[in-house]
């Protein structure tokens, strides 16, 4: 089985962080393709970066596509593209705030997100609306720019936790979802301080590929993800678009 798991940002360190969390949760039979977008911004916080960010998510799509992969993992928090991935897709696309926010909900009554900046807040917020889980949830920023992740000299796993302790009371959250693929790898230790579940998008969104592909379950076409007719592109978006 092959998975492409796409940082749609494009910071190659923090595809590396992605990619560790990736191949750690993988089954020995599955191999963990992992790509830094080749266009867009250096880390996305905020609408106007998650903008940027979709030609080349949905460029990293189409190459899978062609390459056959089982199914695409979209390595964003805010699930960047999602739907527009899935209309040009066929194998299953799962974005790792989604398969974080399911995995919480089948452990916890509550869980609290625990996210970079408070800008990305209200696009979490609108992301958990969208999935119906709005009533078990609440989201929290921990105030770390996303690429203080890759500096191990910042205070952002202290902040992170900081967070994560005015959550588990303040919230009474029962869970803890890292709402940033670059937290991936903070999910074990954070878990074992705070004697609570502390779910990593990354690793529960390869499982949830790979269950969708051992259950032979692809993209329906079936309405709203049907593939879209080849439209003329004009720009310099029209060769981006072709690859060229
Ligand atoms: C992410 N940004 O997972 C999101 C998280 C955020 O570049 N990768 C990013 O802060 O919105």
């Amino acid at each position: 089985m092959r998975i492409r798991v796409i940082n749609p940002n494009t910071t190659a360190a923090m595809t590396e962080t992605i990619a560790r969390a990736a191949r750690e949760a993988a089954a020995s039979g599955t191999e963990i393709d992992a790509v830094t977008s080749s266009t867009g911004p250096v880390s996305i916080e905020g609408y106007y970066d998650e903008a940027l960010s979709l030609p080349g998510l949905l460029i990293e799509i189409r190459k899978g596509e062609t390459q056959g992969v089982d199914a695409h993992v979209i390595a964003c928090f805010d699930d960047t593209g999602l739907d527009a991935a899935r209309q040009i897709a066929t194998a299953p696309v799962i974005g790792i705030g989604e398969a974080a926010c399911h995995a919480a909900m089948l452990i916890a009554n509550r869980f609290t997100v625990v996210t970079t900046l408070e800008r990305s807040i209200p696009a979490l917020e609108h992301n958990l609306l969208k999935y119906g889980l709005e009533r078990r949830a609440r989201v929290r920023a921990a105030e770390v720019p996303v690429l203080a992740l890759e500096d191990e000299a910042s205070d952002a796993r202290a902040r992170i936790d900081a967070e994560i302790t005015r959550a588990l009371v303040e919230d009474r959250a029962e869970a803890i979802v890292l709402g940033c693929a670059g937290m991936a790898k903070l999910a074990r230790d954070l878990s074992i301080k705070h004697q609570c579940p502390v779910i990593d998008g990354v690793g529960a969104a390869v499982k949830l590929g790979e269950m969708l592909s051992v259950l032979g379950l692809k993209t329906s076409k079936r309405w709203g993800y049907q593939s879209g007719t080849p439209k003329m592109l004009t720009g310099p978006l029209a060769g981006l678009m072709r690859g060229e």
